[in-house]
Order: structure tokens, then C-alpha cells, then sequence
């Protein structure tokens, strides 16, 4: 049987052969007292990246994430955030269940700009909730990976300290965005309270992200980490790989993004061949792909690209993402883009449902 390509998302890296060495030679020590010397490395290193304080290494981009809205606001509270977020979105609920928060979206797509938050923030009514908190996602994962625009985060940032309102950013790929942007990971989270990275996407580690922000937020943060669980012990072995991942994983990103591009253009042929609104595959900033398929359930061109050996995934009724990383060879990236390719061309000849045209909800 033929290997699969695995393009569900760039979650699904293994561990490389010199990461699990790193892995095996970590010093470790029990982190709950705060004496894994490997842990409190890689903290260093966030830190020092983000350009923030400190650090808080935790297991999950999730965990940061609802570490960051516990520290920041109360129960009743609101947060703005971009549609499709994915602390609002992908969370299992969380901050409505630890935080007691709710969401209002601005904008559309994902991204927003200062006057759409000025709009979304309440007046400092008793029966209103509290605006407290912004958070951006950035690259921003259901717009399609899109890269959040430097000026409209810093003119978000002016409107939110005008308003007293914290600053949150979803950095689970600010190492695409660096990339894609050519702006540095501390330029892009300067205008931030606290920022969560993650180095298990395009850095390619097995488990782990960090939160990064003042002293004083990174303080609260620990005593909301060993709230949640997330507490562990000689984490070093975890830890050492996102040091791996950060001093040798970075430089590749740039790959993942043309092979996102090929990929796209492959597509985009067989869309253009079908007519204009056969299907629509935005070019990708970064290493997500979108494609839109109106009138054909996502379902379909999961199915048919599975048979011809590439996996897939669906995240609207007609639309399916595909995400690259460093676990697909360079070698794989044109069979992966061709089987794609047929496999969108085999979903436009059939006939489609009336209903099917679908958002990414
Ligand atoms: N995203 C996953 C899924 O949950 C959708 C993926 O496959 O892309 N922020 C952003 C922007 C993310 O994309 C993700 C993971 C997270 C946070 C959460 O990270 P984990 O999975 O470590 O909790």
C-alpha cells in the first residue's frame, strides 16, 4: 500500500531522529517545584523570542490560550475576537466554562481592523457586559492561514489601551507569520499583553506551547496552569524538543509556504478548467490551504483524495483544508498537489446539491 500524505494539519509531525535524541539527553527535574532546568531553558528562550519577561511552558495552544482570558478577565465578561477564532471556536467551549466570558465577533473572516473594535466594545453600562479583552489570531487559522496585518493589530492595540482593554495573541503560528510577513516574532508580538506560541504545529514538536507576557501575567499563569492541570513534572524531555524545534525547524517554514502555493496552483488549474465558480482555492499566505467547493460536500473531495493517497480534512459543509509541514518531503509535494488535483477534478464532474453552498461553519 502507497504511503499516505498527510495534509490534515501540520499537528501531525513526528518526532524527527535528531529532536528524539535532544529528547533523550534533556536534564530534567520536577517542574510542579519548578526544578526542570530544560523546562525553564525553553521559557527562557520564549521569552526571550516574544520579547516579553517571561514565559510559562504549557501542554496545549488551548491551555495558553484560556490561561491568558482566565488572567485577564472576570466572570460576565467580553472578549472581541476575530470570527472563527480559535479560543472561541475549536476550545471544547472553555472559556465560557473557566473564564465565565462570551465572544463578540469582529469584522469578517477573521480579521478586523480598529474600527470594528471600536464598534464591538460596550459602553460601561451595569447591564451590559464588560468589554475586557482583544484577542487576534495570528497567522489566523480559519481564514485560510492569512498573515493579520501589522498596522490594523497596532491601531487595534491604540483603540484597546484607550479603552483599558487587555491585548491576547493566538501566536500557535506566529512562526509562519514571521516568515510569511518578514517582521520578527517580537516585532509582531510587541503590541501584545500575553501571547501564546506553539511548538507543535510548523515547528514540528511532539506536545507543548508557551505563554509569554509580563512577570506579573506569567505569575498568574502558573497558579492557573496547575488550576487546569497542567501542572507536569520532568517536562524536560518535552521541552528539549521545542528547543530542537526552535533552533533547527524555523528556517524550513519559508518551504511549507511555497509548498502550500504549488499545491494551490495545481488546484486552481483544474478550477479554472471547470469555470469560474466551480470552486474557489485562495492563494495561501502561509502553509493553509482552503478549498471551497459550492455544492459539493466537503465529505466528497476528502473521500476522493484519500483514495489517491492523500489525507485531507473538512472544516465546512463544501470546504476542506489542507495544511503543509515538515513531515511531507519535498519529494511529495507535486504527487500530493496532482492527487489533489484529480481528485478535485473527479468531485467537480459530478452533479451538485442545491443546498450545499457552504461558509466554513
Ligand atoms: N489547531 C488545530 C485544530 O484545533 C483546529 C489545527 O489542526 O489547526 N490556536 C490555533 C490558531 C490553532 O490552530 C490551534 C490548533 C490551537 C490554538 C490549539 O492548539 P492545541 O491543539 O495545542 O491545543
Amino acid at each position: 500500500m502507497q504511503a499516505m500524505i498527510d495534509l490534515r494539519s501540520d499537528t501531525v509531525t513526528r518526532p524527527t531522529a535528531a529532536m528524539r535524541a535532544a529528547m533523550a539527553a534533556a536534564e530534567v527535574g520536577d517542574d510542579v517545584y519548578r526544578e526542570d532546568p530544560t523546562v525553564r531553558r525553553l521559557e527562557e528562550r520564549a521569552a526571550e523570542l516574544t520579547g516579553k519577561e517571561a514565559a510559562l511552558f504549557v501542554p496545549s495552544g488551548t491551555m495558553g490560550n484560556q490561561i491568558a482570558l482566565l488572567c485577564h478577565t472576570q466572570r460576565g465578561d467580553e472578549v472581541i475576537a476575530g470570527e472563527g477564532a480559535h479560543c472561541a471556536f475549536y476550545e471544547s467551549g472553555a472559556a465560557p466554562a473557566w473564564s465565565g466570558v462570551q465572544f463578540v465577533f469582529a469584522g469578517r473572516g477573521g480579521l478586523f481592523t480598529a474600527a470594528d473594535v471600536e464598534d464591538a466594545i460596550k459602553p460601561p453600562q451595569y447591564y451590559l457586559p464588560r468589554t475586557r479583552v482583544v484577542a487576534i489570531e495570528n497567522t489566523h487559522n480559519r481564514a485560510g492561514g492569512r498573515v493579520f496585518p501589522q498596522d490594523d493589530v497596532l491601531a487595534i492595540a491604540e483603540v484597546a489601551r484607550a479603552h483599558g482593554l487587555a491585548l491576547h495573541l493566538d501566536g500557535a503560528r506566529i512562526w509562519n507569520a514571521a516568515v510569511a510577513s518578514g517582521r520578527t516574532v517580537a516585532e509582531l508580538a510587541a503590541p501584545f499583553d500575553t501571547v501564546s506560541v506553539c511548538f507543535s504545529k510548523g515547528l514540528g514538536a511532539p506536545v507543548g506551547s508557551a505563554l509569554c507576557g509580563g512577570a506579573d501575567a506569567v505569575r498568574a499563569a502558573l497558579r492557573f496552569r496547575k488550576m487546569l492541570g497542567g501542572g507536569m513534572r520532568q517536562a524536560g524531555v518535552l521541552a528539549a524538543a521545542a528547543l530542537h524545534a526552535l533552533a533547527h525547524h524555523r528556517g524550513r517554514i519559508a518551504e511549507d509556504h511555497e509548498a502550500a502555493r504549488a499545491i494551490a496552483r495545481a488546484l486552481r488549474a483544474v478550477a479554472h478548467a471547470k469555470g469560474a465558480a466551480a470552486a474557489a482555492i485562495e492563494e495561501p499566505e502561509t502553509n493553509i490551504l482552503y478549498i471551497d467547493t459550492p455544492g459539493a460536500p466537503a465529505e466528497r473531495l476528502v473521500d476522493a483524495a484519500r483514495r489517491r493517497g492523500v489525507l485531507v480534512s473538512a472544516s465546512g459543509r463544501s470546504t476542506v483544508r489542507a495544511v503543509t509541514h515538515l513531515d511531507v518531503a519535498p519529494e511529495q509535494v507535486a504527487p500530493a498537489a496532482s492527487a489533489l488535483a484529480e481528485a478535485l477534478a473527479e468531485v467537480l464532474s459530478q452533479p451538485r446539491c442545491r443546498d450545499g453552498a457552504g461558509a466554513r461553519a
